[in-house]
This record gives structure tokens, C-alpha cells and sequence, in this order.
């Protein structure tokens, strides 16, 4: 996957270097490119914001300088792809349709193909972001992030930009930042474990939380390692048991009991369909019920 992020403050993704996702970069799986807004201004000052029409606090992000920024972002991608996939393509350099082009063989920058990118713009007034848009994004070849400072940028340019691609306004949750910079960081991490090869385990994505599956709108229970007793605080007995059966059904009771503790209101998502007799007997205990006979 091609990542590119238009900023005013490119050296905030230094943590992407890091870790599982510095690792997924190094693999080639996810190729990150970071743009400075600033060098698609025109003036001494680098000037990136002006005044609010109508008024009011703040300062808007100016819609000349990312347009120009957008425009050349795409078009070097653009024309990089055609460039990896060799000079004897015909249409090589335009924005072919799709067509699946060989890159050049262990080039892993190549991105052949490359139409268009998705467009997400951080805001607190988007759609919420979850686990099932991070997996929508995880099947995209291309996310290009605009991330704001100041009061945002101007409307005009999701106007633009929304009819020429898909432009998606997107929060990370129900608080404030000052800026959409931190909230890419969170939406390119939740997106990169999802690549493939990313996660060595296959099964650590199918058991996340809110991810489709089993354990679909239920949170995590308590996790242990050595030593079995700690401070006088003991390992459940069970997860030494060795009784694997019987250790994941101690889980799951652990996870309803978590989630019905802390985020009650998730327990209304789960599907009837996906819980079992155990199940429904744990949530009726936790709902202060004594009947566990019927449904
Ligand atoms: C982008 C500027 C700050 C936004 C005045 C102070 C996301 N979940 C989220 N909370 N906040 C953001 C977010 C905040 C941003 C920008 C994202 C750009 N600000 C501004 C408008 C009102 N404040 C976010 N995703």
C-alpha cells in the first residue's frame, strides 16, 4: 500500500519509522511518503492559513496551497508508478485503468496500477472511524491523508477533490485535538497491521476486538505471563491448567464479563446468532438473572 500525507508538520510521523510499522516499511509493504504543505506556497512567509470569511476565531488553511500540493502529490505518484513499470508500456505516464502492470521484478515501490488515491481528511465533525473502516482502507492500493492545523481547510477543497476522488472526513473519536496529525497517525497504524504480512500470527486479527469474528464487539479479558505468582497476586488456575477447551471458554466468559462491565452499551451489538448457551447463561449472571433454561 502507497501512503502519501500533505502536513505542515511532516516530522510527526516519526514514530512510523518504528516498530511494526517500521518494519512494514522496510518490508515494502507499506511505502510512506511524507510532503511539507509549505513548499507548494509562494510567498517569503510560507504562508499556509488565512482569516474566516463570516468572521469568527482561528485561522483557515488556505485552499490555493493544498490544491497545488494535492495536484503534484498525485501526479509524481502517478508518473513514478509508469516510470517503475518500464518504458515499453503504452499509456505508460498517464493514469491507466487499472491494468495491473508489471513493475519491474522485486521492485517492491512500484505500485503498477495506481489509479487514484482514497483522500482522508481528519476532522471532529467525520464519519467515526472503527475497526470496519481500517479494514475498508486495508484494501485500498492508495491513501492520501490531509491532515489540518488551525480551524481546518477550507471547504472548498473536499469539494474539489470530492468529485475528482473519494474524499472521506473522518474522526478518530469524541474529543478534541489540535490537530488531524495525531489522527493519522492512529488510522495508518490500525490500517498497516492489517496489510498482509504484517502480523506474523494470522489469528491476532481475526480475535481483535471489534473485527468480524468471533470476538466481534467484545473486548479483550485479562492477559498473563511468568511468574505464576506475583506480589501475591496468583495466574488464574485455569490458564495453568493446560485444559485448552476449557481455557477458551474462561476467556470468553472473561470477555463478557469485561465488556458488560466497561462498555455495556456494546453488548446490545452482539449478534444472537454468534452466542452460545454458556454465553447467554454469563450475560443472564451478569444481568442478575437466575433462570439460564430458556432463551
Ligand atoms: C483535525 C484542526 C483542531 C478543529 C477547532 C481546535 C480527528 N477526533 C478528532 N478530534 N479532533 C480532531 C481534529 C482536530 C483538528 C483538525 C482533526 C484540524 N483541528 C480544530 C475544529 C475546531 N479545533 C479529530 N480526526
Amino acid at each position: 500500500m502507497r501512503v502519501d500525507v500533505i502536513s505542515i508538520f511532516p516530522e510527526y510521523f516519526a514514530p512510523l519509522d518504528v516498530s511494526l510499522m517500521g518494519k512494514a516499511r522496510d518490508r515494502g509493504i507499506l511505502d510512506i511518503h511524507l510532503h511539507q504543505l509549505r513548499d507548494w506556497t509562494h510567498d517569503v512567509h510560507r504562508t499556509v492559513d488565512d482569516t474566516p470569511y463570516g468572521g469568527g476565531p482561528g485561522m483557515v488553511m488556505k485552499p490555493e496551497v493544498w490544491g497545488e500540493a494535492i495536484d503534484v502529490v498525485i501526479a509524481e505518484a502517478l508518473a513514478g508508478a509508469a516510470d517503475a513499470a518500464g518504458p515499453s508500456v503504452p499509456g505508460a505516464g498517464e493514469a491507466r485503468a487499472g491494468l495491473g502492470v508489471p513493475g519491474e521484478a522485486g521492485d517492491e515501490a512500484a505500485h503498477e496500477g495506481l489509479l487514484l488515491p482514497r483522500m482522508i481528511v481528519p476532522t471532529p465533525s467525520g464519519r467515526p472511524f472503527t475497526q470496519e473502516v481500517a479494514l475498508e482502507y486495508a484494501k485500498e492500493p492508495w491513501l492520501l491523508f490531509a491532515p489540518a492545523r488551525y480551524e481546518g481547510i477550507d471547504s472548498r477543497v473536499m469539494a474539489e477533490y470530492g468529485s475528482r476522488l473519494r474524499v472521506d472526513e473522518v474522526s478518530i473519536g469524541d474529543y478534541v485535538l489540535a490537530g488531524g496529525e495525531a489522527a493519522v497517525l492512529v488510522m495508518v497504524e490500525a490500517v498497516g497491521r492489517l496489510l498482509p504480512g504484517v502480523l506474523g500470527n494470522a489469528a491476532s486479527v481475526a480475535d481483535d476486538s471489534f473485527a468480524p469474528g468471533a470476538m466481534e464487539n467484545l473486548l479483550e479479558g485479562p492477559v498473563y505471563t511468568k511468574p505464576p505468582s506475583w506480589r501475591g497476586h496468583d495466574v488464574p488456575e485455569i490458564l495453568l491448567s493446560g485444559h485448552h477447551g476449557k481455557i477458551a471458554r474462561w476467556r470468553r466468559d472473561e470477555a463478557l464479563r469485561r465488556t458488560a462491565a466497561k462498555r455495556p452499551e456494546l453488548l446490545a451489538r452482539l449478534d444472537p446468532e454468534g452466542l452460545d448457551k454458556r454465553d447467554r447463561q454469563v450475560l443472564d449472571e451478569i444481568r442478575g438473572r437466575a433462570d439460564t433454561s430458556g432463551g
